[in-house]
């Protein structure tokens, strides 16, 4: 069906310009429906490529003003002071700031987040000084280390941290349990052994905890499966797991952190992202070599929203929940979901693919248009 343009409609369509009204009608000849639809809109008129196809972002974040960048963080390890204790145990050390720092989320979008620092991240050592950054510092270890975090509260308000996995309760970073929470300019030590080997994280237990959390305390922590403790094929794929294996140099690794920001504190996100920054990989795809196996570790730490997800587009991948086992949990899927605080393990391959840039995003479209879609560019 076509539709003949009256008067008062083409001297509409004469703000935008004679091209575009040409273009219109050129479109017309492929899809009338579309054209006379756009037309009839009360909208300024506009064709079928600036009406649906807008994904993302116009320009993108100042990354120096952040001192922290999407493109990074995907491969930026946090492996503390490692040193070896007597008894032949490795001795991780980590520092950890809590600080209260403005980050632009969005294009001129700016939010007041209160987040954590480390002075042995990589964003710390190329800046001179410590860098806070949401998500926090992505720690890394293998199972059986040690692992002692002085914590200092260098914010303005009461903070923690909280790591999930094995340790004493008194390390456990909650109110009124061993050192309880952490006020503005004092310090703590939490110390336990790294365990179990999976894809964890941390965050802060102060209450309350909704805003504590939303606000940008949280990050990742890896713990790496000891090969030695294992045979045939479970040392193979433990040692791929290990940082400190040759292996695990054949495998790309990569972090994500699901998050969300409530720019105007109504307790819904208006932001949502991977590491933050919303559509950080739909203006800077993530390049990857097609022939290599692709591992992320990914967690959820959306605040307000019960349930985000990850659907990556024209291929399937093996799901490890948690990271704590070393066979896939989920085989040959195309979208998991995650609770808050659920994280796991994506191994994918685009081995044989057409080179390409291949989408992801949350499966809650809402997330995704709102930022939390990216692409991998896949290469040869
Ligand atoms: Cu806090």
């Amino acid at each position: 069906m076509t539709k003949k343009l009256s008067r008062k409609e083409a001297l509409k369509l004469s703000s935008v310009g004679v091209a575009l009204f040409l273009g219109s009608k050129i479109n017309s000849l492929f899809n009338p429906s579309e054209t006379v639809s756009a037309l009839e809109s009360s909208d300024p008129p506009h064709d079928k490529h600036d009406a649906h196809t807008g994904l993302g972002t116009v320009g993108e974040v100042n990354h120096e003003f952040n001192e922290f960048n999407p493109s990074n963080i995907l491969y930026d390890w946090d492996y503390g002071n490692v040193s070896t204790l007597e008894n032949g145990q490795t001795l991780r050390e980590y520092k950890i700031l809590a600080i209260d720092k403005e980050i632009e989320i969005a294009p001129g979008v700016y939010f007041p987040a209160w987040i954590y620092g480390s002075p042995t991240s990589p964003e710390s050592r190329v800046a001179g000084h410590i860098v806070g950054r949401v998500p926090g510092p992505s720690l890394r270890c293998i199972e059986g280390d040690l692992i002692r975090i002085t914590f200092t509260n260098g914010g303005s308000h009461p903070h923690t941290i909280h790591f999930h996995g094995i340790h004493s309760a008194f390390m456990d970073g909650v109110p009124g349990v061993g050192a309880g929470i952490i006020f503005p300019g004092e310090s703590t030590v939490y110390e336990f052994t790294a365990a179990p080997f999976g894809s964890h994280l941390y965050h802060c237990h102060a209450l309350p905890l909704k805003r504590h959390i939303h606000k940008g305390l949280y990050g990742a922590f890896v713990i790496d499966p000891d090969p030695e403790k294992y045979t045939g094929e479970e040392r193979a794929i433990a040692a791929s797991r290990n940082h400190t294996y040759p292996e695990n140099k054949e495998v790309n690794e990569m972090v994500m952190v699901m998050n969300g920001f409530d720019t105007n504190f109504d307790g819904g996100n208006e932001i949502y992202a991977v590491n933050s920054i919303a559509f950080a990989y739909m203006n800077n795809p993530i390049k990857i070599k097609r022939d290599q196996l692709q591992r992320i570790y990914i967690s959820n730490l959306t605040e307000f929203d019960p349930i985000n997800s990850i659907h990556i587009h024209a291929n399937f991948f093996n799901y490890y929940d948690h990271g704590t086992t070393l066979q896939p949990t989920s085989k040959i899927v195309d979208t998991i979901m995650q609770c808050q605080a659920q994280r796991g393990i994506v191994e994918i391959s685009f081995k044989d693919f057409e080179p390409g840039k291949y989408m992801f995003h949350a499966h809650q479209s809402e997330f995704a248009e709102l930022g939390w879609m990216g692409f991998f560019e896949v290469e040869k």
